[in-house]
């Protein structure tokens, strides 16, 4: 049992703050109301204190990683977002990739012998690439190697996947389970509520759509996690909207793996002259989204795209999970504009970057079962 910072009771002036600290302290959940000043008017050490004291509560020092690797079928998309560093359908066309089935499944054939667990398949919308070429896709890699966990396709994806191939949303869930499809990436949410998205991320599936497809997919018994792309044109109302609706889901599924609160990052796309949040901001968003979801278990953190230095403070502020392991070759931050031009780590780098962080690493697997807890001492082979 982690010990709850006291000292807010007696530094906190503000009345509804005060609430709020109680309310942590008791385990309750607080409201959107609450959730509006945490944004408005928590300082990074109130919600930090009381988002550390409940992931404390959860796990202590552990810290949560997987060994997985990432596939990116294509960059080329048919939509059209405008934080998107990433598509290329209608400009830099040559810039453009395309991957075959079989040069997706020599990707995985060539982690063959590694101890991944997961692979990890998202890319853009490719107006060509059907619903029988991912049931292909997944059947092949599901039968080269049973054992590696297959996350794959954001609603977005989905979504325009089962209308191309005139499929219910439950069907199509249906056949790609059965192919072997297991749980789904979280990309695609941005940002629910219909002012903004409109503006950011209009001609893709809406807030409804997205959240039906993870309904259907949890009532199938698959799991999925959920991202909120923040720090842009959003207000804190909207932050507030998106995390009520995933929280709601939540409470009728329990479906939610883990909340990864992205990051907007303004190179090479359309809304280049939106500034990019403070370090502090991020760890506020942490923080919050730590105290308001009090139904997901995780709150993960994607290094890549935040920089590894600054995701190991995210440890201190609410996250228990980090991702991105081994050989994350994913080109949408480095796209983006992330520091991280190179994300690469290795599992001893990862490993030491949580111990430096006085956290006790462990890994997991895509449902956090727990695979192994590493030692202070121990020399870890990658
Ligand atoms: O939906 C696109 C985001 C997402 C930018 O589920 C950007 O384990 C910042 O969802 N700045 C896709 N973000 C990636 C994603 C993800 C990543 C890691 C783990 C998991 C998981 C999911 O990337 C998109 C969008 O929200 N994105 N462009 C940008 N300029
Ligand atoms: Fe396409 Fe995804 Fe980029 Fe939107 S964010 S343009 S859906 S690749």
């Amino acid at each position: 049992m982690a010990t709850f910072p006291a000292f807010l009771f007696n530094t906190t002036k503000s009345k509804p703050l005060l609430q709020i600290a109680e309310k942590v302290h008791n385990n309750e959940m607080i409201s959107d109301e609450e959730c509006l000043l945490l944004f408005k008017e928590g300082s990074l050490g109130f919600v930090g204190s009381l988002a550390n004291y409940i992931r404390e509560n959860k796990y202590g020092d552990k810290t949560y990683f997987n060994r997985n690797f990432h596939i990116e079928p294509t960059n080329v998309c048919v939509f059209s977002c405008s934080f998107c560093s990433y598509s290329r359908l209608y400009a830099k066309r040559e810039e453009g990739w395309e991957l075959s089935v079989d040069e997706m499944v020599d990707i995985v054939k060539s982690y063959d012998g590694k101890p991944v667990t997961e692979v990890h398949i998202v890319g853009g919308v490719h107006p060509k690439m059907n619903l029988d070429y991912f049931i292909e896709l997944i059947q092949k890699i599901h039968t080269h190697r049973p054992n590696l966990h297959i996350k794959a396709f954001t609603a977005v994806e989905l979504d325009y996947m089962f209308r191309k191939a005139k499929v219910t949303r439950e069907k199509g869930m249906q056949i790609l389970k059965d192919a072997g499809l297991q749980s789904l990436p979280g990309g695609g949410a941005e940002i629910f509520h219909p002012d903004i998205r409109k503006q950011i991320a209009g001609d893709k599936v809406d807030a409804e759509g997205w959240l039906a497809i993870h309904e259907i997919a949890h009532r199938l018994g698959v799991h999925s996690n959920a991202t909120m792309l923040y720090g842009h044109i959003e207000k804190f109302e909207h932050r507030v909207d998106h995390m009520r609706r995933l929280r709601d889901l939540q409470n009728k599924t329990n479906g939610f793996n883990t909340f990864i609160p992205l990051k907007f990052r303004n190179k090479n796309n359309d809304m280049s002259h939106v500034p990019e949040s403070t370090l502090i901001e991020d760890l506020r968003m942490y923080a919050i989204a730590r105290i308001y979801l009090h139904n997901f278990q995780h709150i993960k953190a994607y290094w890549p795209m935040l920089g590894r230095h600054n995701a190991q403070m995210t440890l201190s502020f609410g996250v228990d999970d980090l991702d991105g392991t081994i050989d994350d070759s994913t080109r949408i931050y480095t796209m983006a504009g992330s520091e991280e031009q190179n994300p690469t780590l290795s599992t001893t780098e990862l490993v030491q970057l949580i111990r430096q962080a006085h956290r006790i690493p462990v890994e997991r697997d895509t449902l956090y079962n727990e695979i192994k807890v590493y030692s202070l001492e121990e020399v870890i082979a990658d």
